[in-house]
């Protein structure tokens, strides 16, 4: 069990404590464009960043503040004053839009708002009643950053309680109203003390690097938390597509990467030529990853990805397994401190080696701001994710579908991700989604969306070469009855498939 002080403020506990245990000069980001901070750098610019938010702006503990902001290490300290000031931190994505920030704004009740100069447009345009904008990074006179430059390097953190919120953290799922999920100062901690220490375990002369955002939990643990915990540095990229990873990777020699199995799998393309040597722990979530990318990921740099399964909800990941542990095509046990099982509809486990719901509990649980999908979500003390899983007579969990994803077709119950995984197999296929469309004999048939590597004809012989492939890997039931060839795949800001866009397109 995960026992902290009554007392405890997170932004405190990564930052001051941090500095008092390894000293102000060692590295905490770095940039792009070779810009490095120290954390004593980082220290001075967060407690002026706090004093301000305190003194001009006359933030009060309990105040709601939304970020945002492309990932820089600005962004970063904005989070970490915020915290120190006993506020809660809102975080969004850059590529949300006016119309979504309004109501997100609304179920936050946000009240200030923290925003790179030039992600502002968007927040003008929401509108939003008494929504006071400071931005930074500006020329402007009434800049956050110059006004920082005015006031005291030194901030005393607000005493906050280990319970106090901290962060509100949005999830609209792959559709749908977003959610927002409140995390306290404890479990901000808790993440790293449990998933990182003990799953990932870095070091501190680790140098992190990932392509997700830091308003989105996974890219605010893989890129702020966890680092900072460890005394380690991270290497914040603005713009973190495959094509930017790969050089950045070999430039500022990252040892430990968080990104989704699409990376990956780009990033797998394109490897040739670029020195990963430094690289010593991978990390994918956000997606299922299939052992087929695993595989070829540790064939070619010698690293095993740390396979993981996290949700918004339970603020990181809660069920993995790292170095020889790790079994492709699982996704792990479950976290040091939490618990998994698979349930049936009722919440009654159901057998190992039987598909269900996967339930969880541990140090961080679901709490909805205001929204009745809460008791959908949290049944019975266990975290019921939405996601279909087996849980292996070894212990081991494996991913069968998201809850709402499996297709049944003639009385089958078919997983899209098994069928997904097949095509995945087939050296033409880059990225496959399949869905069922309805079918007047058979209920549903499986439809496949694929994406072809560079030059592959997207043709009637490429769809009965990839038909007769996935007919020789799997039951012929689950054969996809047609596949549609796309440029890319539908998918949210944080990289999730957005099946139900390609299920429309089917029906
Ligand atoms: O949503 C996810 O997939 C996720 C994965 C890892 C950590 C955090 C999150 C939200």
């Amino acid at each position: 069990e995960l026992l902290y002080p009554d007392r405890l403020n997170c932004g405190a506990e990564l930052l001051d404590r941090t500095v008092e245990r390894f000293g102000p000069d060692r590295p905490v980001f770095r940039t792009a464009a070779g810009e490095v901070w120290t954390y004593g750098e980082l220290l001075g610019r967060v407690d002026r960043i706090a004093h301000v938010l305190t003194t001009d702006l006359g933030v009060v503990p309990g105040n709601r503040v939304l970020l945002r902001g492309p990932t820089t290490p600005w962004l970063a300290a904005c989070w970490l004053a915020v915290m120190k000031a006993g506020a809660v931190a809102v975080t969004v994505l850059a590529q949300q839009r006016a119309s979504e920030l309004a109501i997100m704004c609304e179920i936050a009740r946000v009240g200030h708002t923290l925003c790179d100069v030039r992600a502002v447009d968007d927040l003008v345009k929401a509108e939003v009643p008494g929504l006071r904008v400071t931005a930074y990074g500006g020329d402007a006179p009434d800049d956050l950053l110059r006004a920082a430059a005015g006031k005291p390097s030194r901030y005393a953190a607000v005493e906050t309680s280990a319970d106090d919120v901290a962060l509100i953290a949005f999830t609209s799922g792959t559709t749908g109203r977003p959610k927002g999920c409140m995390h306290f100062h404890r479990d901000v901690l808790a993440v790293a003390d449990a998933f990182s220490r003990h799953v990932l375990r870095p070091r501190p002369d680790d140098v992190f690097a990932g392509s997700p955002p830091l308003g989105f939990t996974f890219g605010l643990g893989g890129l702020v938390i966890f680092p900072m915990r460890a005394g380690a540095s991270a290497l914040l990229l603005e713009q973190a597509g495959p094509k930017q990873l790969l050089p950045a990777l070999a430039e500022h020699r990252v040892s430990v990467l968080f990104t989704a199995p699409t990376a990956y799998r780009s990033m797998l393309e394109g490897l040739d030529g670029h020195d990963l040597s430094a690289l010593r722990r991978c990390v994918s979530a956000g997606e299922n990853l299939p052992a087929a990318t695993w595989r070829a990921w540790h064939e070619r740099t010698g690293v095993r990805i740390i396979n993981g399964i996290g949700a918004t909800e339970l603020l990181h990941i809660f069920i993995s397994a790292a170095d020889e542990a790790a079994r492709p095509g699982t996704t792990g046990v479950p976290v040091p401190g939490w618990e998994a099982r698979v349930v049936d509809a009722t919440g009654t486990p159901v057998p190992d080696g039987e598909p269900g719901l996967l339930a969880v509990r541990g140090p961080v649980g679901c709490r909805y701001l205001g929204d009745d999908r809460q008791t959908e979500y949290a049944r019975n003390g266990w975290n019921v994710t939405g996601d279909t899983y087996v849980r292996e007579p070894d212990g081991y969990f494996r991913y069968v579908a998201r809850a709402d994803d499996m297709i049944i077709s003639a009385g089958y119950n078919i997983a899209g991700p098994e069928v997904e995984d097949a095509l995945l197999r087939h050296p033409d296929v880059v990225e496959a989604a399949v869905v069922g469309r309805g079918d007047e004999r058979r209920g549903q048939v499986v439809v496949a969306y694929a994406v072809l590597r560079d030059g592959v004809a997207r043709d009637g012989a490429t769809v009965a070469r990839l038909r007769d492939f996935v007919k020789a890997e799997l039951a012929p039931y689950k054969c996809p009855r047609g596949i549609v060839f796309l440029d890319a795949l539908p998918r949210t800001p944080t990289g999730k498939l957005q099946r139900f866009r390609l299920r429309a397109a089917v029906e």
